[in-house]
Order: structure tokens, then sequence, then C-alpha cells
């Protein structure tokens, strides 16, 4: 396909703009001035700014287009550049000047220049012939939000922010009011920003050409000494970030529109939660408490204590009385270390992280179904996808550039069915909503499994030739009474017979899910009965299907590829197994490794209560905070003799230290996290170490030094040197380096020649040889079955878009300013029924304690059914939660917890 530019012949590409033809061949953005385009928007065309002269022939008439939203035509003479074409552009943007601010033509001395700005300076117009003002001039700025702020005096109704808003984020906060010289943006029912449902994505703000919409940080127009690209520290999704420093400072960060996985796009936190890197509360010296108070010291002093102590207890109670508990916020080079310090200088398994409060139903789970536990496909299927599942998770909050995705998914329309307890968003937008009783999963799978084997909905061949056992899980489905399972789950049959004809007649359905799914009493079970649906259907090993569970934290994945768990060392390699142990002790150059597994958190913290472990090392986790049943962990604590806790921040965890060592955040070190799509990505060190804080890798590599193990490439820490090392260990990361990243990443497996892995399990191929069907009974939790007559409602908590896990950070931005409590919601019905009004504080309790906690009105849960969050210490909502947990892995059943509540 041929077409001309300025008489020379090129060739196109199918569906290419006249845009993008003549920026790809002259490799110039800027070829052709724009306006209201941006790569990242629908083509819209209303600006004319970047118009074209298009003939059907060399030389002969033409007509004038609109490049951004013109198709090239076979055969036609594109000329961009004319006089005519020049002159005309003028006059656009002459026009639109006459209602913008005179003084905001140029950019302000110490800022950089707006993309309008740069095609004012780019079409050259001097001076503005018509007079100013007509009608945005004397809008009214908007500061209500702690974060954007807009001023439409320099708006130039481009609508791309109306746009952004809705096709990036899924949301229609704003919008155009009015006609002609009248139109103008408003936000929700034209009102403040602050006071509309505003997300706080920042989308408008990245597109909008001009400083009518900008941020707190003035990002936009802000020169920057330098900008480094990193990955958020926040969420599995691994938005990728440009952070601007100036003098050393972290001044804004921008979504890069080249990053793959998140395409110009962050959520909140990314994008604006940063400030809490250099706040005064950083701990910036090591500290040992001393007569129950923390005093200040060396790095020597802290370490030469902490190694005297630890090899004390090792001597006196063997090296199985030290536990480590690892952080999924640290870097996966961080968590080598960790787990190598621990088995290798302790000589103990006992090492585990946050999956196990977390995510390790589904690496456990999908284990034994599939024979790897992590994702199966990579987000991007989403657009392939003819039905999208969404199981106990919730990522318009959890996951919110995914969850964007799964809503403009939903939005246009595709089959999607959603299971949860809560009216979420994302429900309230599905085909099907299927709003079960909390802990009834096992239950509604065996109903969908049902009607799809009944109905004959199954893919024989698929079933055949890639997997076992089927007939036993068939046959034991058949039998189930449907009408038992309805009254359980309280969905009816008929609308649970239509979702699964939806999911299995789907020719690709992709499945999501989160911790509705495993942080239950059958959340191991529930993953494989997931897994089930799959495999009976088809859908897995082809684009656009798959299991793929949201993973939680910036780093769990990989926190747990490199080794964090008990029974697992690096690459899931079986710790119990005399070979491996052998393999392993090979590898680091020692004797002989652990040989028995190790201890679970809760085990862990189960034996320190029995006396039997004496020393904790943990990196980066608030325990106390975010574990269930606070009293219990702290009954755990009180027994243990040695705490040591690499933080950033004091928190309920360190308070109970022996010793605090501050860590670098991120913003101040290299390395690596692993996306929830197996997606190892660089974290690029933005700033210098606050303080005398060291990078997590730095200590690990002196504490170990300090307890007899120097690492082969010496003492000073790096993380290219330790990626060398795990690509040595772990069989499937053998092509990883820190060069090979580059600026997207790999997904693992990752071959020796650096090839990677979009998705697992390819036509059938699955890790384990062949899949595998397993079949269950629901089964009621003890948590009900204990004191659910006690306390007749049931507790779920989860989390808000806002803030992350136990609060630390995001407490210690504006985030705080946009939402700053824990709140219970409940059905008004039932508030009502015991006298409680609207923003009450009311007295919650279980059988392990009580809090206080202001009630919010909400049809969003069922009667008998309440909600809340786990974000502020001055709730503390763990000190309810209960120590029952899932069957298999031990992870705390968070989502189902027996309560009642009174007036205060
Ligand atoms: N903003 C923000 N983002 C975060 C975090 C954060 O704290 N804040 N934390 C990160 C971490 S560590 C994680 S693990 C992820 C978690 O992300 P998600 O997995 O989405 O976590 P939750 O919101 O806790 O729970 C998900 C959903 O499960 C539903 N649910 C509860 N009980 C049941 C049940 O019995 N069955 C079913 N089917 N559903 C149920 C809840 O109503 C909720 O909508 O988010 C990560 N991202
Ligand atoms: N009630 C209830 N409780 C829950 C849950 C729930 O749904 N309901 N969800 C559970 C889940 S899924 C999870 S994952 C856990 C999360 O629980 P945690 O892992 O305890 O929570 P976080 O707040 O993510 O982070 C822990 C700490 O890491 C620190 N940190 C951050 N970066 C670094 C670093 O680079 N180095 C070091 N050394 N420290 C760093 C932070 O300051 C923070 O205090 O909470 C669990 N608790
Ligand atoms: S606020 Fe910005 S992005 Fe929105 S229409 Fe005005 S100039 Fe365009
Ligand atoms: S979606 Fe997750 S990774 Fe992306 S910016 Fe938000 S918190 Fe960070
Ligand atoms: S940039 Fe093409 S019409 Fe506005
Ligand atoms: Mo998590």
């Amino acid at each position: 396909m041929t077409a001309y530019i300025n008489n020379e012949a090129y060739e196109f590409h199918s569906g290419e703009t006249i845009l993008d033809f003549v920026r790809r061949i002259e490799q110039d953005k800027n070829a052709i001035p724009t306006m209201c385009q941006d790569d990242r928007l629908e083509n819209f065309g209303s600006c004319r700014v970047c118009s074209v002269e298009v003939a059907r022939e060399k030389d002969g008439p033409t007509r004038t287009m609109a490049s951004c939203h013109t198709p090239v035509g076979e055969g036609q003479y594109i000329y961009h550049n004319t006089e005519k074409m020049q002159r005309l552009r003028k006059n656009i943007v002459e026009l639109v000047l006459t209602d913008y601010p005179s003084d905001k033509v140029f950019p302000a001395d110490q800022k950089k220049a707006t993309p309008f700005q740069e095609t004012i300076a780019q079409i050259g117009i001097p001076n503005v012939r018509y007079p100013e003002g007509q009608n945005h001039l004397d809008i009214e700025p908007d500061r209500s939000h702690p974060y954007i702020k807009s001023d439409l005096s320099q708006c130039i109704n481009c609508f791309r922010c109306v746009r952004a808003c809705e096709e990036i984020q899924g949301e229609m906060i704003l919008n155009m009011s009015g006609r002609g010289f009248a139109t103008n943006i408003i936000k929700g029912f034209d009102t403040s920003f602050d006071e509309s449902a505003c997300v706080s994505c920042g989308a408008c703000v990245q597109t909008c050409p001009t400083e009518a919409l900008t941020d707190k940080y003035e990002t936009k127009t802000l020169i920057a000494d330098k900008t480094v690209r990193t990955t958020c520290t926040y969420c599995g999704v691994g938005c990728q970030l440009d952070v601007s420093v100036i003098d050393g400072k972290i001044k804004g960060i921008q979504a890069p529109e080249t990053a793959e996985v998140n395409e110009g796009h962050t959520c909140l936190k990314g994008r604006f939660a940063f400030e809490f890197y250099d706040h005064p509360d950083r701990l910036r010296e090591p500290m040992i408490k001393k007569n129950g108070k923390f005093e200040e010291v060396t790095w020597d002093e802290a370490y030469d204590f902490i190694a005297t102590k630890l090899i004390d207890i090792k001597n006196k109670y063997g090296p199985d009385s030290i536990g480590g508990i690892s952080s999924s916020r640290a870097t996966n080079e961080e968590n080598y270390l960790m787990q190598k310090m621990i088995r290798v200088a302790v000589g103990t398994n006992n090492i585990d992280g946050c999956a196990r409060v977390c995510h390790a139903p589904t690496a456990w789970g999908m284990q034994q179904s599939f024979g790897t536990g992590a994702a199966t496909n990579s987000v991007e299927d989403l657009k392939q996808a003819d039905a999208i599942f969404l199981f106990g998770a919730n990522p318009i909050k959890g996951h919110p550039v995914t969850g964007a995705k799964i809503k403009q998914a939903f939005m246009k329309g595709v089959t999607s069915i959603v299971v949860d307890p809560i009216k979420t968003k994302l429900a309230e937008l599905a085909t099907y909503h299927l709003q079960i009783r909390p802990g009834t999963n096992v239950a509604i799978l065996n109903m969908l499994a049902h009607y799809i084997v009944m109905d004959d909905l199954v893919n024989k061949h698929f079933i055949e030739s890639y997997t076992e056992k089927y007939d036993e899980f068939k046959s034991h489905v058949e039998h189930l009474n449907m009408d038992e399972l309805a009254l359980l789950t309280g969905v009816s049959k008929e609308l649970v017979r239509k979702a699964a004809h939806a999911y299995a007649t789907a020719d690709r359905a992709m499945e999501f899910h989160g911790l509705g799914v495993t942080e239950h009493f059958q959340g191991s079970k529930t993953v494989m009965l997931l897994s089930n649906l799959a495999m009976m259907t088809g859908n897995i090993g082809k684009n656009g299907v798959g299991l793929n569970p949201l993973r939680g934290q910036n780093n769990v994945q990989g926190a747990a590829d490199m080794g964090v768990q008990p029974h697992q060392g690096a690459g899931y390699l079986d710790v119990s197994k005399k070979d491996i142990q052998q393999y392993f002790a090979d590898k680091y150059g020692i004797e002989k490794m652990p040989t028995t597994n190790g201890l679970k958190i809760p085990e862990m913290l189960d034996a320190a209560i029995d006396g039997k472990i004496k020393a904790l090392y943990i990196m980066g986790e608030d325990t106390i905070m975010t574990d269930p049943n606070t009293n219990h962990s702290i009954k755990a604590f009180e027994q243990v003799e040695l705490i040591v806790v690499q933080e950033l921040f004091m928190t309920a965890t360190t308070e109970m230290a022996d010793v605090v060592l501050p860590a670098s955040s991120y913003f101040e070190k290299n390395g690596t996290f692993t996306n929830g799509e197996r997606r190892v990505q660089r974290v690029n060190k933005v700033v210098e170490p606050i303080g005398n804080t060291k990078p997590d890798g730095q200590i690990i590599i002196d504490m170990m030094a300090r307890l007899g193990y120097e690492q082969p490439t010496g003492l000073t820490y790096d993380a290219a040197n330790v990626i060398e090392e795990i690509a040595d260990v772990i069989p499937f990361m053998k092509g990883l380096s820190w060069k090979r990243l580059g600026e997207n990443g790999l997904q693992w497996p990752i071959k020796e020649d650096g090839t990677d892995t979009k998705m697992l399990h390819v036509n059938g191929q699955f890790k384990k040889g062949i899949g595998t069907f397993h079949h269950f009974d629901f089964e009621e939790t003890p948590e009900i079955v204990s004191h659910g007559k006690k306390y007749p409602f049931i507790l779920t908590t989860g989390r808000e878009l806002e803030h992350y896990n136990s609060g630390t950070m995001t407490r210690r931005t504006d985030n705080q300013k946009i939402l700053s409590d824990d709140v219970l919601e409940v059905h008004p019905k039932d508030a009502i029924k015991k006298g409680i009004k609207d923003n009450e504080t009311v007295r919650i309790f279980s059988d392990r304690g009580s809090v206080e906690i202001p009630v919010k009105y909400s049809r969003n849960v069922k009667r008998g059914i309440l909600r809340t969050t786990f974000h502020q210490p001055e709730v503390f909502i763990n000190i309810i939660t209960g120590s029952v947990g899932d069957k298999e892995t031990m992870t705390p059943e968070y989502k189902v917890v027996a309560v009642d509540f009174e007036r205060l």
C-alpha cells in the first residue's frame, strides 16, 4: 500500500491515519502541529490544527483534511506543510487565542512550555490580532482538590480532558456544558473537583495541553534537573512512572506513554502519593530500645547488637528458634538476599512474607491444578476476551489502572460476571452480579460447574487431551443439590445458570480473582475450583482467557519467586528434597542447607507463644497492624527475645521491636519488582538515600557478613550483581539481566537468550504435564460455626482506593485529606433497627475484642453484612479479626468475621 508525502512514495500500514503516517516517515512527532489530538485517545478531529492537503494525483487539486482523523488512502498525495495549511493553522489558533489570557501565550520564565504553547511556537504566532476575552476569562480557578487544580480561563475547549476521563479512566466526571463561545468544562453536576466523584487519577491533567488543568506539583511545566523512570511501589499492576527531580528532591510524577503496562496512565497513588519519602517522620537513624525507650545508635552498634544476640540465640536454642518475615514492598534482589540470609547465614527455612496473608492460596492452588502458581495470561489480553469473569476482586480500588481497563470493557458491553458479596462499581455495571454470602465461594463454584456439566457446555476435546480426574469431579458436581446451594449462597439458581452459560459459551472467557477468593477458610479449594472452570471450558492456554490473580503488593509475585516461602526456595524449588538442598548448597557455596520445611507466619507467632521462636527478623511488614487477631500477635511478640525491624517509619510493629533499622525507600535504590503478570521491571534510583538510611539489600549483606557469610561479590550491595546470581540460581530466570530488562521489563519464564513469556500453559501444555481436576464440598467456616450465633453479623474487610494497606505511606500524603477514616458500611435497615444514625460512631465487637468506628449507611452491602477497611490505626480493625485461616496455606480469613455492633 503506497501513498505520497510531498510527492515521495512510501508504504503505509492499513488503518494508519495521515498524521501517524507522516510522523512515522519523518520520524518527528511534531511533523504536523496538533491541538485536540492525543495518542492515547480516540481521534476526535475537532480543532483542525492538524489539517493537511490531500490530492488524488501528483500536484492535482487538493482537499483539506484533519490528518489525525483521516486514514491514509491508496495512492493519495499528501502535502502537509503548504503555505495554505500554515495560514489555516494560524487562523485557527489565533481565533482560539481570542479567548485565552494574553500573558499565557508564551511560557513564563522558569517554566517549560505547555503543549499548546509549543503548538503556538511551531505555528509561529508573533501577536494576536483579535481583542481578547469572550467567555472563559472570568471563570474562577478551582483549588478545592488536594492535588488537581483548574484555571479554566486557560481552557481552549479541546475536549481532551473530557475524553481522557472517559476513555482512559472510565469515569465521566468532566463534561462540556453550553454551546459555541459559551462552552466550558464542568465537573460532575457543575461542582468543584473536591465535591465531584473524581478519582484523582490525573489523566485529565496529563492530557490538557494548557495550564487549565494542572496538579499541585505543576508537573507539566516544571523544568526538572532529571527525570527518572521507575516502577510504582504500591500495587501489583506495576505502573511505570517518570519521576522529576530538582535539586535532589522529587517534584512531580508523570506517566510515561511508552510504558507497556500503564500506557501513560496511573492512579492517584502512583502519580501523587510520593511525599511520604522525605516526610519528617521518616526513620533516619538506627535505634536500639534501652530501658523501654528507643535510642539512636550507629549502624555498627546496631549490627553488632543484633549479630551477638542472634548468634547467642542460635547457639542456645538452635537455628529454628529464629524466624524471618520478608517484604513484598522491597525489591526482588532484597527479598532474594533476605531468604538467603535466613537459610544460609541463620540456617533455617523459617522465612515467610505477606503472601501468607494474601495470595498464598492462589500460588498453592494453581500449582496443584496447573503446576505454576502465577497468572496465566497478560492484562493486555483483555482486548481479546469475549467474557470477563471477576471473582472476589475489586480492581477499581485495588488495581486501578487494570480496573479502569476492565471497566472500559464492561462499558463497551463485553459479557461480564462478577461474584462478590458487595455491590462494587464493577458489580453494578456487570451483566451478571452474583451477590453471594461471604464465604460461600465453593458453593457458588459448584453451582456454576453443575450447570456447565448438566447443560453440556464443556469442552470435551480440551478435557480429554490435556487433563486428568475430570470424571470424579463431574460425578461430584452432578449430584449436588442446587436448591440447597442456592439457599446457602443467597443467589437464585436461574441467575447462576445464566452466568454459567455466559462463561462457558464465550469464545474466550478471561478470569480475574482477588482476596475474595483467598482470604477464606476454603481459599485454596476455591482457587482449584476456579482452575476447574477454566479447564472444563478450554479457557486456558490462548489469548484472552486464563486464570489471572490480581496479585496485591508491588512485589508479592517477586518475593515468592525469590524463595520467600518456608517450603520453597528461590524458583519454587522444594526445600524438603535432598537433591534441591544439594543444589542450593552448591550454588551458595556452603556445606549444608536446612533440611526441614520452615514455619509460616501464623505458625511463627504460635511458636513464639510456646517459647519456640526466640527471635524475629522483619523487613518491611507491619505485622501487628495487618495480621489478624492483634492481641494474639502482641502476645506472641511479647514472648520473643529479639525483634529486629527494617522500616521506613515507626509502626505498631516497630514499637514492639528491640532494634529498628532505617531502610531506604524505593525512590532511593536500584532493583526490580515483579508485577502480577510475572513482569520483572526495573526500579531505578531517583534520589540519594534519606538521612542515614540504607537500602534493605545493603543492610542484609552487612548482617549476613556479621553472621559469618560473605556475599561472593563482596560487601557492597549492587542490584545488578544480585540479579546475576538470581539468574544463575532460578531455572526459569536464566536469561534475566539488568541490561536486558530495558524500559518495559521481561515476563518470566525468561530463556537463556532473553526471550520472555506472555502466556503460560499454551495449547494445553501444562507446566505439570497434565491439568488436574479436584473436587470439594462447601464447608462452613469454623468462625461462623463457633461464633455465628453469638455474633450474628458477618464483617468483611478490604481496601479503599486512596490508602495502601497499613497506611504508613499514604497517610503521610495528601491522600489522607481525600479520605481520612475507615468507616463501617452498614445496610440502613440494620442500622436503624439498632437506632444508629448515619456517621454515628459505634462499637463493633467479636470474640477477640472490640473497636470503635463511624457508621456509613450503604446499600452496597446486603442486610446482615458489614464492610470496612484496615488502613487507619485509629480504628485498628484487626483487633477483632480472627485466627481461622485457609486449611492448606493458613491465609487468614479476613473476609468472614462473626461480629455484632452497638451504640456507644
Ligand atoms: N488502593 C489500594 N490498592 C491496593 C491495596 C490497598 O491497600 N489499597 N492493597 C494491595 C494488596 S496487598 C492486595 S492483596 C490487593 C487486593 O485487591 P483485591 O483482591 O481486590 O482486595 P479486596 O478489596 O480486599 O477484596 C476483593 C473483593 O473480594 C470481595 N469478597 C469478600 N468476601 C468474598 C467472598 O466470600 N467471595 C467473593 N467472591 N468475594 C468476596 C470483597 O467484597 C472485595 O470486593 O490490592 C492491592 N492494591
Ligand atoms: N483486616 C484485613 N487485614 C489485612 C488484609 C485485609 O484484607 N483485611 N489484607 C492483608 C494483605 S492482602 C496484605 S498483603 C497485608 C499487607 O500488610 P503489610 O505488608 O504489613 O502492609 P504494607 O502497608 O503494605 O507494608 C508494610 C510496611 O512496609 C514498609 N515499607 C515500604 N517500602 C519498604 C522498603 O523498601 N523497605 C522496608 N524495609 N520497608 C518498606 C511500609 O512503611 C509499611 O509499614 O495486610 C493484610 N491485612
Ligand atoms: S481543560 Fe484542558 S484538556 Fe480540558 S478542554 Fe480545556 S484545554 Fe482541553
Ligand atoms: S495502579 Fe497500582 S501500580 Fe499503578 S499507579 Fe496505581 S498503585 Fe501504582
Ligand atoms: S489535532 Fe487533529 S483535529 Fe485537532
Ligand atoms: Mo496483599
